[in-house]
């Protein structure tokens, strides 16, 4: 069977196990990193040398890198829409792909590494407040492109909704002193409707 290596809380596997849940595939999840450790010993590293969760193992076939995994399985198992057959379509769902792991990451990261996972007391607050003003410029770009679409790619939900979900999800939560973005906020909604998105992020303590 499919195997996900990565623990349940990692957003980068939460992209992959939402997709696959979307999709209906059988997958076995197997924890590894963060308190399971695992990602540092020989086995793992020889699978991915990086020592970072996700990893899949698909019998021989091994691929490291979230997003890669995403595309990789919605190319095997998804439908026309979920992986976009109009070369333009998939272009701009891949973009928002991209634009989540090189300009929302960085942004994100450390937000929610100084309020989740450092004690109240050591928290660089100024370093916590200048990501949150990048982030709403950065948020207000993902605003804009909802405004005449339901989806970031257009009329239907693709793997390019995936990993800014998540992002989302987290900046939702974990900032309140933020702006208005109506037509991020209704897109946000109408993914916490979809039953693999509230199984494999809603329901997962941010930790
Ligand atoms: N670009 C990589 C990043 C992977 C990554 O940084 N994963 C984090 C969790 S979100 C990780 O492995 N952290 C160390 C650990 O969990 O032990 C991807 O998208 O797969």
């Amino acid at each position: 069977m499919l195997k996900i290596h990565g623990r349940n809380n990692s957003s980068n596997v939460q992209k992959v196990v939402w997709a696959l849940d979307e999709m209906k595939v059988q997958y076995e999840r197997i924890d590894a990193g963060g308190e399971f450790g695992i990602v540092n010993e020989e086995p793992y590293l020889k699978m991915n040398p990086n020592a970072r969760v996700p990893t899949m193992e698909e019998d021989d076939f091994i691929l490291w890198e979230s997003n890669a995994i995403v595309r990789y399985l919605a190319a095997k198992h998804g439908d026309k829409e979920f992986y976009p057959d109009d070369p333009k379509i998939r272009a701009s769902s891949d973009r928002w792909m991209d634009w989540q792991q090189t300009t929302v990451a960085p942004v994100i990261t450390p937000i929610f590494w100084g309020l989740v996972r450092t004690p109240e007391n050591e928290r660089k607050m100024s370093v916590i407040e200048a990501n949150r003003l990048k982030m709403i410029d950065v948020m207000k770009i993902l605003d804009n492109n909802l405004s005449d679409k339901p989806f970031v790619a257009g009329t239907n939900f693709t793997v390019g909704d995936i990993p800014l979900g998540i992002m989302v999800y987290r900046w939702l939560t974990l900032i309140k002193n933020r702006p208005a973005m109506n037509h991020l906020e209704n897109w946000y909604n109408s993914l916490t409707a979809r039953p693999s998105f509230k199984k494999n992020v809603l329901e997962i303590p941010l930790t």
